[in-house]
């Protein structure tokens, strides 16, 4: 009885953690912040207006240009390693790069302020995130 418990009960867990693992390989954590209009001119795009989804990446993601018109879903976490444990009450947001922040090496990525604001309920400061090219 006991051994047929652990045959059934192994498989399963190593089961599980297989599927934990996946999941968690698929999104990188970060440190992100914010920055506020004016939005142009972008490093990316000049003067033109992409809206307000946007990112600006430091050079850990800039990948030499090549970042522009890459896409992110945005996930704000706590310190803790909570998955998914959005910040503010919203989900994740679909975030395109369109700028460069060379100097801001201490983060992954700088949200306009206008993500920052609906993944946090603040304008400004320093968040955990998980993300991921969609
Ligand atoms: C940004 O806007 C310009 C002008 O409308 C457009 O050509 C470009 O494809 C846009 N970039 C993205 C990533 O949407
Ligand atoms: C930690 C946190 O803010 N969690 C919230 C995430 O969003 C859901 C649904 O909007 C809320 O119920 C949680 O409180």
């Amino acid at each position: 009885m006991k051994e047929k418990t652990i045959i059934f009960v192994v498989p399963m867990l190593l089961f599980l953690a297989s599927l934990v693992s996946t999941s968690i390989g698929a999104y990188t954590p970060g440190v992100a912040s914010s920055y506020a209009q004016p939005y142009r001119p972008s490093a990316c795009y000049g003067n033109s207006d992409n809206g307000t989804n946007i990112i600006s990446v430091s050079d850990s993601l800039w990948d030499n240009r090549n970042a522009c018109g890459r896409k992110y879903g945005v996930w704000c976490t706590t310190a803790s390693e909570a998955m998914f444990q959005n910040c503010s009450g919203d989900n994740g947001y679909e975030v395109t790069v369109v700028d460069y922040c060379g100097h801001c090496n201490d983060f992954t990525m700088l949200l306009s302020q206008e993500v920052f604001s609906a993944l946090t309920n603040t304008e400004n400061g320093v968040i955990q995130i998980l993300y991921k090219e969609i």
